[in-house]
């Protein structure tokens, strides 16, 4: 019988992963991966910030999976074995993603936030009705998560555009891609998305350039990596007022240290990287499907591409 291996950064998580996949693949040896214990000889791994012996020590592997979407932190460890890993690809988080969204943007776009303030002053003032032709939306990234968060946000009614790569299609969704649409892309964005996979051509893209190229009194939405932020140029376009919102779940460092600025600043929301979380149910049912169609000799989806990154 092919043997799995779990393995996490937190012992608990491991044992709570190990608990899940066992359940969804009864057919299979689950174990779970301990510091100074002997290899496990596993053909399968599945893996969230593993260790950093894990690779030296589990030599047998055919396979990896990656309990999350982005696998930035995975394809950055120089022992990482060149064999298949694959990501999950939705497994639940679009839809958290588009909640999380939702309620920050309604928040200005619906004046839930003003409305807020009333009532401290019990203060009772309807205000105009929403006008959503007022919050140009832009998406960064149209991968699983960023289609669905921009094809859910146009449905609401906000006029919606997004960026990628390469060309796509989104229904409902204004494409711009490449390199030279990025500008006119940034142009007509009054709120930005940033669903982009963290790459060596990524990293750092929410610059002082991006901010000035917005249009004036932006918001930022950041719910990919902190990577992708340059923080200085952030703050410096926050405290000018170039930018009016900066709502942020992931950051250059995790957790964000307690004297951060962003922690205290009037115009910056702090989530700690809750924007979507790997849900059980979804996250085992996408990935003993993939398993069982490897022993099968097929090819699973959410296969990672090194060459690209994600
Ligand atoms: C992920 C995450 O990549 O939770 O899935 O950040």
């Amino acid at each position: 019988m092919s043997r799995i291996v779990v393995a996490t950064s937190k012992p608990e998580a491991t044992r709570h992963w190990l608990s899940v996949m066992q359940a969804a693949l009864p057919e299979f040896e689950i174990v779970g991966w301990e510091p100074g214990e002997p290899a496990t000889g596993a053909r399968y791994a599945i893996v969230w910030a593993p260790p950093k012996d894990f690779f030296d020590q589990e030599k047998n592997l055919e396979a990896l999976f990656n309990l999350g979407a982005g696998v930035d932190a995975l394809i950055a460890l120089p022992n990482l074995p060149d064999i298949p890993l694959f990501r999950l690809q939705d497994a639940g988080m679009a839809a958290q993603m588009t909640e999380y969204v939702v309620h920050h943007l309604a928040s200005l776009s619906r004046g839930f936030s003003t409305y807020a303030q009333q009532q401290r002053q019990s203060h009772w003032e309807q205000l105009s009705p929403p006008n959503y032709a007022n919050w140009p939306v832009g998406v960064m990234g149209l991968g699983k998560l960023g289609s669905h968060v921009a094809q859910e946000l146009a449905k609401l009614g906000y006029p919606v555009a997004g960026w990628a790569r390469s060309h796509r299609q989104v229904d409902g969704v204004e494409i711009f891609h490449g390199a030279a649409q990025f500008e006119k892309f940034l142009s007509r964005s009054r709120v930005l998305i940033n669903l982009l996979p963290l790459t060596d051509d990524t990293r750092g893209i929410i610059n002082h350039e991006l901010l000035a190229s917005l249009m004036p009194d932006s918001v930022i939405i950041n719910i990919a990596r902190g990577g992708h932020v340059v923080d200085d140029d952030l703050l410096k376009a926050l405290n000018s007022g170039r930018i009016q919102l900066a709502v942020l779940d992931v950051f250059n460092q995790e957790p964000l240290p307690a004297e951060h600025p962003y922690w205290s600043h009037p115009k910056v929301r702090v989530t700690p990287h809750v924007a979507a979380v790997t849900l059980d149910d979804q996250a085992a049912v996408q990935i003993s499907r993939g398993i069982r169609s490897l022993a099968q000799g097929q090819m699973p989806g959410g296969l990672v591409r090194r060459d690209i990154g994600y």
